[in-house]
């Protein structure tokens, strides 16, 4: 068993010092833990040559191997898991938006583990146990309702197990329960948005102050817009289902990056080429190790995730990393015309502009070769104005920050897909057409 236990209040205050010793145990008992227990981690040792005692903290963690989500889907389902299944209380899963979804466990420790950084997180958010959280996170095999879930009753709030989707029952939940604060996909609350204003519920009017939103990348403008909206603060948390699920890294009141939750999960960037550790603040992709996960502890895991590291130290006082906010990963990267594009590119020049909505789709074809690129986007329902001129301007902003020409095409309101959960805004049908 690895001895953890964490007071939820001191945690993100403690000393560099404290801290470092802290991690330095741990990450010596995952080791051992992973190294007797999963035939992967023997073998990658091995090949290595790193033996597991000589190991000895943080510093030692460049010379350890990687391990990659290719890692999860071979291993599928319980190759990767350190404790006997007799220990294994709770299984769930990643989504799969990146190919086959992978099997997490969960000891009774894992889930006390989970628990205890998902109340660190809603903390952060300001959530109080005066709070009625409404928890619209899908629950089941997706990490983001039962995690909220748990976090927010040991906090001492009242929760809503909601889950995802019946959006018209949400807005009714929202006004009669009087909810202070919810939890969901920053695409999934925009949509809820809307409903609200069909049902001539005005959001602003409610007694909702806080949205803790997280599982998909969505950027800044993409907040601001929210918070005016809905008339809330809009908070971004982070996880993913390999590491433990939501509760890796949360925004604080500040909104300037996530505090890494790194007495359990330690960040480091790398290039995502050559796997090279990157200095503190450049961009690179986000390596996690768990430092007291039991059934499926994760050394080194390579999330494909794309942010950097903020060295300065949070007005709020806590003394844990930071991470920015996560706008894309690598293998979001969209070459077209042989220029690397992010689809979170598209959505800053898009929100850029007060006509539209932030509902959009990028749509990349092949026409005899040649990529075309095209954005659909909604009009704005209040701002019917020149459409014509509005196209041109984001086709322009589109060309200067890109480098290529992308044809945008108005849609009208409320006519792309909706999600309930993670949205799905590239569609990229260049190979099928190939054939
Ligand atoms: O999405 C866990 C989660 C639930 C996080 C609820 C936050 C809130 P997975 O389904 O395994 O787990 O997907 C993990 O989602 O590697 C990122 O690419 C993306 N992701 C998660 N949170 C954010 C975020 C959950 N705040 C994958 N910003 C991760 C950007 C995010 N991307």
């Amino acid at each position: 068993m690895i001895e953890w236990s964490t007071n939820v209040e001191s945690a993100d205050c403690l000393s560099a010092d404290k801290l470092r010793k802290r991690q330095d145990e741990r990450l010596r008992a995952t080791v051992q833990h992973a190294v007797q227990n999963v035939p992967l981690y023997r073998e990658r040792f091995q090949a290595c040559g790193v033996a597991p005692e000589s190991v000895s903290g943080i510093e030692d963690l460049p010379r350890l191997p990687f391990l990659f989500k290719s890692d999860y889907r071979e291993q599928s389902p319980y190759g990767l898991f350190a404790t006997p299944l007799q220990q294994v209380v709770r299984l769930h899963s990643s989504s799969g938006t990146t190919g086959m979804p992978t099997v997490v466990g969960y000891t009774q420790n894992d889930i006390d583990l989970w628990t205890s950084v998902m109340e660190r997180t809603l903390r952060l958010c300001g959530v109080t146990p005066s709070d009625v959280v409404q928890v619209a996170f899908g629950y089941g095999l997706f990490t983001g309702g039962l995690g909220v879930h748990y976090g927010a009753e040991s906090l001492g709030a009242t929760v809503i197990p909601v889950s995802g989707g019946q959006s018209d029952r949400q807005i009714q939940l929202l006004r009669d329960l009087n909810v202070t604060t919810i939890c969901c996909t920053p695409s999934y609350f925009l949509h809820l948005l809307e409903r609200a204003d069909d049902l001539g519920i005005n959001l602003r009017e409610l007694p909702l102050q806080t949205g803790i939103f997280g599982a998909e990348p969505w950027s800044e403008p993409m907040r601001q817009r929210i918070e005016d909206a809905a008339g809330i603060r809009a908070y971004d948390i982070y996880g993913l289902s390999e590491i433990i699920g939501p509760g890796v890294a949360s925004a604080c009141e500040e909104q300037d990056g996530l505090h890494v939750f790194e007495d359990h999960f330690f960040p480091e960037i790398v290039d995502p080429d050559s796997g090279d550790p990157l200095p503190v603040g450049e961009e690179g992709e986000l390596v996690l190790t768990t430092l007291s996960r039991e059934a499926v502890p994760a050394i080194r895991y390579r999330t494909g995730d794309i942010t950097a590291l903020i060295s300065d130290p949070c007005p709020c006082g806590r003394t844990t990393t930071r991470i920015r906010r996560v706008t894309h990963r690598c293998d979001d990267m969209l070459i077209v015309r042989g220029v690397n594009i992010y689809p979170a590119q598209i959505e800053d020049v898009l929100l850029s502009s007060e006509c539209v909505s932030p509902h959009y789709e990028i749509h990349l074809t092949r026409d005899r070769s040649l990529d075309q690129i095209q954005v659909r986007v909604e009009i704005d329902r209040d701002d019917l104005g020149n459409t014509d001129q509005v196209c041109d301007q984001l086709a322009k902003r589109l060309h200067q920050v890109m480098g290529i020409k992308a044809t945008i095409t108005l849609a009208e309101s409320m006519t792309l897909a909706r999600s309930e959960g993670k949205a799905r805004r590239v569609f990229d049908r260049r190979c099928e057409e190939q054939v």
